[in-house]
């Protein structure tokens, strides 16, 4: 056995088995490249599930990483540290938010938003007490604990996992008029994804959003966009919602908030919801630590300096363009927007897992989803010439 078999084996007999990962285990990875512990080297075109935005192992956030820690790391909100303030002051600046929560994962991010407008509703609009409804959409994805799986429609996210959280009212997504038909007094929020990542990039509407957000101002309702994955530059905006034209009153972030060194993840908001929670209500321990800080406010940094947002839209044009231009009689549908893009294979093709495995052979890491569908998204500092290498291995595995 070589060295990756050998770790392959160790992990299927300790490691809990709630992955199926393609068998190459990464040892290294530099921009949009990754290298396996044989030594072959693969273009990723997942990047972590968008965390990787600003390429792997970015030399700036790996330095402002190691200088923090190599200071300080961790407080705990007991006391302060001299990084959140400024990445108070950043996030606000690129963003418009008024108020920020540091976290770390995205679910948090989503429970943390969860709370909050349940407390607001409560305490502001005057809901009574324990009737807070929150709408939210069919084939979401908004993580795994459980107030969050309570509310997917996904069996294998769910079953198996209850009792389950009450209070979400679960409508079609991209249906305005259905969103319309699901408000009561009692709706607090809706939580929806810019575009449906888990679900196959599932981009909604024209106009769908338009309508959601007046629907929400209409009704006092609070509208929670969660871009923990559209976010940051993904669809070649800083966030998916400026493709809307509109404004959240909760935006969630994480992933790429720290380029994919540590979890970041932050509830940005106006001063009304986030303003119910007092001290005691909600925390963490490493939520707003100086470590995290620190690499958050690089990788906002360069994510934003070194063009990677102008360079998503350019690249995710072309990218598309490129996949479009494919003749292949298994293709279904080919969408995205920016860098965020899925390529839908015919049923009778097999199922995408088998595509995936056979782009990995070519140098390529792309994830399937949901049977059919192969997800694409590589780091937002792609290149012309590395797209057109993509494209053209892509093309050879499905015709
Ligand atoms: C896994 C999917 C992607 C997310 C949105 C919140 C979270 C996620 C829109 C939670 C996380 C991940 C988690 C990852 C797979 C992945 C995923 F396929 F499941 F849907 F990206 F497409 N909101 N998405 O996409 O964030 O708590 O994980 O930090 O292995 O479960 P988290």
């Amino acid at each position: 056995m070589n060295t990756s078999e050998k770790l392959i084996a160790t992990e299927q007999r300790l490691g809990a088995h709630n992955y199926k990962p393609l068998d190459v285990v990464l040892t290294r990875g530099e921009g949009v490249y990754v290298w396996d512990t044989d030594g072959n080297r693969y273009l990723d075109c997942l990047s972590a599930y968008s965390a990787v935005n600003q390429g792997h192992c970015h030399p700036k956030i790996l330095a402002a990483m190691v200088e923090q820690a190599g200071r300080l790391t961790l407080t705990s909100r007991a006391f302060r540290n001299d990084q959140l303030a400024y990445l108070y002051e950043e996030l606000a600046a690129l963003t418009g938010s008024h108020k920020i929560l540091p976290m770390n994962s995205g679910a948090e991010a989503v429970e943390t938003a969860i709370k909050a407008v349940r407390k607001w509703g409560y305490e502001v609009k005057g809901v009574p007490e324990g009737k807070a409804e929150i709408i939210v959409c069919a084939d979401n994805f908004h993580g795994r604990t459980l107030s969050i799986i309570s509310f997917s429609t996904d069996p294998d996210a769910r079953t198996g996992f209850g009792p389950y959280t009450a209070g979400f009212r679960i409508i079609p997504f991209g249906d305005a008029e259905a969103f319309a038909a699901a408000i009561n007094g009692n709706t607090v929020a809706a939580l929806i994804e810019p575009i449906q990542g888990e679900a196959g990039v599932v981009i909604p509407p024209a106009g769908y959003f338009t309508r959601i957000r007046g629907l929400c101002t209409d009704n006092n309702v609070t509208l929670i966009l969660d871009e923990i994955q559209t976010g940051l530059g993904r669809t070649g905006k800083l966030l998916a919602e400026e493709h809307e034209g509109i404004e959240a009153d909760v935006t969630l972030i994480g992933k790429a908030l720290s380029g994919g060194f540590y979890p970041v993840s932050a509830v940005l908001s106006n001063s009304e919801v986030l303003g119910v929670l007092k001290p005691g209500q909600h925390g963490s321990t490493f939520g707003g630590n100086p470590l995290a800080c620190a690499v958050a406010r690089t990788a906002l940094k360069v994510l934003t300096e070194e063009g990677m947002i102008e360079n998503a839209a350019e690249m995710g044009d072309y990218f598309l363009e490129g996949l479009r231009s494919i003749r292949s009689n298994i293709v279904r549908d080919v969408r995205g927007r920016g860098l965020m893009m899925a390529v839908e294979l015919e049923p009778e093709a097999g199922g995408a897992r088998q595509y995936c495995h056979a782009l990995k052979e070519r140098g390529l890491l792309a994830k399937d989803t949901h049977d059919h569908t192969i997800r694409l998204a590589p780091p937002l500092i792609i290149s012309r010439e590395q797209v057109d290498w993509a494209v053209s291995q892509i093309e050879k595995t499905i015709t």
